[in-house]
C-alpha cells in the first residue's frame, strides 16, 4: 500500500518534467545548426522543421533513430538519456550535405 501511494505521488512530477527541446531546421538539404549541445543524462526532444519541399529522413545509428519528415512539416524525435559523447546524424535522402552531430555533455 505504501508503495502504491508513493507511485501515485510521483506521477505529477514525471508529467511536469518536460524534456528540454532542441530546434533543428532542414533547409537546402542541410541541418541547421549542424552541431547541437544537449545535457547528458536526460531525455531530449528534437523538434525538426523541414523547410525544404522534399522529404528528408533524420537518421542516426548512434542515437538509434530514423524518421521520415515530409517537406514543409515538423517532426519530433525523442533521444536520450545520453552518455556524454558525440552522436552523429544525417539526412538519409541527402547524405552528402545533410550531416550533423549531437554533443551530450
Ligand atoms: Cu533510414
Amino acid at each position: 500500500m505504501k508503495r502504491l501511494i508513493l507511485a501515485l505521488l510521483c506521477l505529477p512530477a514525471i508529467a511536469l518534467a518536460a524534456p528540454p527541446e532542441v530546434q533543428l531546421v532542414i533547409k537546402d538539404h542541410r541541418f541547421q545548426p549542424e552541431e547541437v549541445r544537449v545535457p547528458a543524462g536526460q531525455k531530449i526532444k528534437l523538434v525538426i522543421q523541414n523547410q525544404d519541399s522534399t522529404p528528408e529522413e533524420f537518421e542516426s545509428h548512434e542515437l538509434n533513430r530514423e524518421k521520415v519528415i515530409p517537406g514543409g512539416t515538423t517532426a519530433n524525435v525523442f533521444i536520450g538519456p545520453l552518455n556524454p559523447g558525440k552522436y552523429p546524424f544525417f539526412g538519409e535522402f541527402n547524405e552528402k550535405t545533410a550531416r550533423g552531430v549531437v554533443i551530450a555533455e
